[in-house]
C-alpha cells in the first residue's frame, strides 16, 4: 500500500463492515422469516435462487473473524443487528437467542479491541411487516422505534456510534422502482411513501436512542458520483434529476427539512399525507454522517415518463460488480457533503469497496489498488478542510451480495461457501501492514 497509518491523524479510525443477513447465517437462532427470504425464493430474482439462511456462518464464527479483525490492526466493525433476529415477527415477543447472541457478538468486539458501530437496518424487513405493507405503512416509523429500545436496551450500553439505516435510496428505490431488491415492487406510490417513511424511522430511532441516553448516534447515506452520458442539455437535465434523487434527496431531508424540487416533480402526488410535517422528527441533529461510496454513472435522458433516465457504460476500468473505478468522486462527494449539508460535523466513509473474482495467481492488485487510490482521494478531501473521522471498508468477508447471490466477492477475507473456511487475502495482508507502521 502507499499509505500508512502514520500518514492520517492519530485518532482516525479503520474500519471494516458486513452485515446482518449477508454474513450470519439466518437459518441459525431462531430469527424470524424476512422479505429478503420470500424475495429470494421466487424464482428469477436471485443468481442461483441464493439466499441468507447460512451466509458466512459467522453466527457460529464470529470469534475468528473478530481475531482476523485484530490481527490486521482494525479499530472498529461495522455491524448491523437482524430486525428479525430480535423479534422474529416485527413487533411483540423478542427471542431470547437473537439478543443473547448481540450480546455476545459485542462483548466478543469488544475483547478484540473492535469498537462496535452497529447499524439498525441493513434490508432485512420481518416478512410479517412485509406483509402489512412494509415501508409503504404509515406506522413503520413507530415499530422500528419499538425494535430499536428492544435491541439497544440490549446492546446500548457499549455501542461507539450507532445508524438507524443503511443506505436509505437502496431500500426505497431498488425496493420499490426498480424491484432489484426485496420486496421487488415496481411502483412509484410505493417509492414515494418508502423514501419518505425511512427518513421518518431514522427520526423515531434517533430520539429513541436519545432518550435512552445514548450518543454518537448518526446516519448513513450512499453515494454515485453523476457524469452526463452526452452533451445534449436533456442529458444535463436528466444527469441533474439523478444527482437530486440518489446524492440529495435524503440528506436534504435530513439537513435541510426539505427534498429537492427534481425529485418532488415527479413524487409529489404519490406522497403520504401531510409529509410536509414530518422534517422536525426528520431533523433530529445527528452527531455525524456517513458516506458509502463505489462508484460513479453516466447518466443519459431517456423519453417517457418522469424520471426519464437511463445509464450508459462508461470507459473506465471496472470491477467484477462492473461498477466504474472512480476515486475522484469520493474526494467530490465527501466535498459536496460537507459544504452544502454537514459543515463541521464529523464524517466517516463507512463503506468503500470492490468486488473481484477469485483469483489466487492475480494476488488481489486490484483491490489493493482501490483501497490505495480511495484512500488518497479521502486525504485529499481532509486537506481542504473535511473533517472525515474514519475509514469503513466493505466488506471484512466475501458474503451474501443480495439479488447477485454469493457469486460478487467484496471480501478482504476469502470464503469459501461450503466449507466456511476463510482465507486471508493480500489485500488484507497489505492493509495490515499499512495499519502497523
Ligand atoms: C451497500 C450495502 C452492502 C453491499 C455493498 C456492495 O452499500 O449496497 O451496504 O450491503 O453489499 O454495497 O454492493
Amino acid at each position: 500500500m502507499r499509505f500508512c497509518r502514520s500518514d492520517f491523524p492519530p485518532d482516525f479510525m479503520f474500519a471494516a463492515a458486513t452485515s446482518s443477513y449477508q454474513i450470519e447465517g439466518h437459518a441459525y437462532g431462531g430469527a424470524g422469516p424476512t422479505h429478503w427470504d420470500s424475495f429470494a425464493a421466487t424464482p428469477g430474482n436471485i443468481v442461483r435462487s441464493e439466499t441468507g439462511a447460512f451466509g458466512c456462518d459467522h453466527y457460529h464464527r464470529y470469534a475468528q473473524d473478530f481475531a482476523l479483525m485484530q490481527a490486521a490492526g482494525f479499530d472498529g466493525y461495522r455491524f448491523s443487528t437482524s430486525w428479525a433476529r430480535v423479534l422474529p415477527e416485527g413487533r411483540g415477543t423478542p427471542n431470547a437467542e437473537g439478543l443473547d447472541f448481540y450480546d455476545r457478538l459485542v462483548d466478543a468486539m469488544l475483547s478484540h479491541d473492535l469498537r462496535p458501530m452497529a447499524t439498525l437496518y441493513h434490508w432485512e424487513l420481518p416478512a410479517a411487516l412485509a406483509d402489512l405493507g412494509g415501508w409503504r405503512h404509515p406506522d413503520i416509523a413507530n415499530w422500528f422505534a419499538d425494535y430499536t429500545q428492544v435491541i439497544m436496551d440490549r446492546i446500548g450500553d457499549r455501542m461507539f456510534s450507532v445508524a438507524p439505516i443503511n443506505e436509505p435510496w437502496c431500500i426505497a428505490w431498488l425496493g420499490h422502482f426498480t424491484g432489484d431488491h426485496a420486496p421487488g415492487l415496481r411502483d412509484i406510490r410505493a417509492t414515494a411513501r418508502a423514501m419518505h417513511h425511512v427518513l421518518k424511522a431514522h427520526g423515531t430511532a434517533i430520539q429513541t436512542m436519545r432518550a435512552m441516553g445514548m450518543s454518537n448516534l448518526g446516519a448513513v447515506f450512499n453515494f454515485e458520483y453523476v457524469h452526463p452520458g452526452d452533451k445534449s442539455a436533456k442529458t444535463a437535465q436528466a444527469a441533474r434529476r439523478y444527482d437530486q434523487a440518489y446524492n440529495h434527496f435524503f440528506l436534504s431531508g435530513v439537513f435541510k427539512g426539505t427534498y429537492p424540487a427534481e425529485v418532488m416533480a415527479g413524487l409529489e402526488p404519490h406522497m403520504p399525507k401531510d409529509w410536509q410535517d414530518d422534517f422536525a422528527l426528520i431533523g433530529t441533529p445527528v452527531d455525524w454522517c456517513g458516506l458509502n461510496y463505489y462508484t460513479c454513472r453516466r447518466v443519459v435522458h431517456a423519453e417517457g415518463p418522469w424520471p426519464a433516465w437511463a445509464d450508459v457504460p462508461g470507459p473506465l476500468p471496472k470491477t467484477q460488480m462492473g461498477w466504474e473505478i472512480y476515486p475522484e468522486g469520493l474526494c467530490d462527494t465527501l466535498r459536496m457533503v460537507q459544504r452544502e449539508y454537514t459543515q463541521d460535523l464529523p464524517l466517516y466513509i463507512t463503506e468503500n469497496g470492490m468486488a473481484a473474482a477469485h483469483d489466487p495467481q492475480r494476488e488481489d492488485a486490484a483491490r489493493i489498488a482501490y483501497l490505495d487510490d480511495h484512500l488518497d482521494a479521502a486525504r485529499q478531501a481532509m486537506a481542504m478542510g473535511v473533517p472525515l473521522q474514519g475509514y469503513t471498508f466493505w466488506s471484512l468477508l466475501d458474503n451474501y451480495e443480495w439479488a447477485l447471490g454469493y457469486e460478487k466477492r467484496f471480501g478482504l477475507i476469502h470464503v469459501d461457501f461450503d466449507s466456511f473456511e476463510r482465507t486471508p487475502k493480500a489485500s488484507y495482508h497489505a492493509l495490515a501492514r499499512a495499519l502497523s507502521r
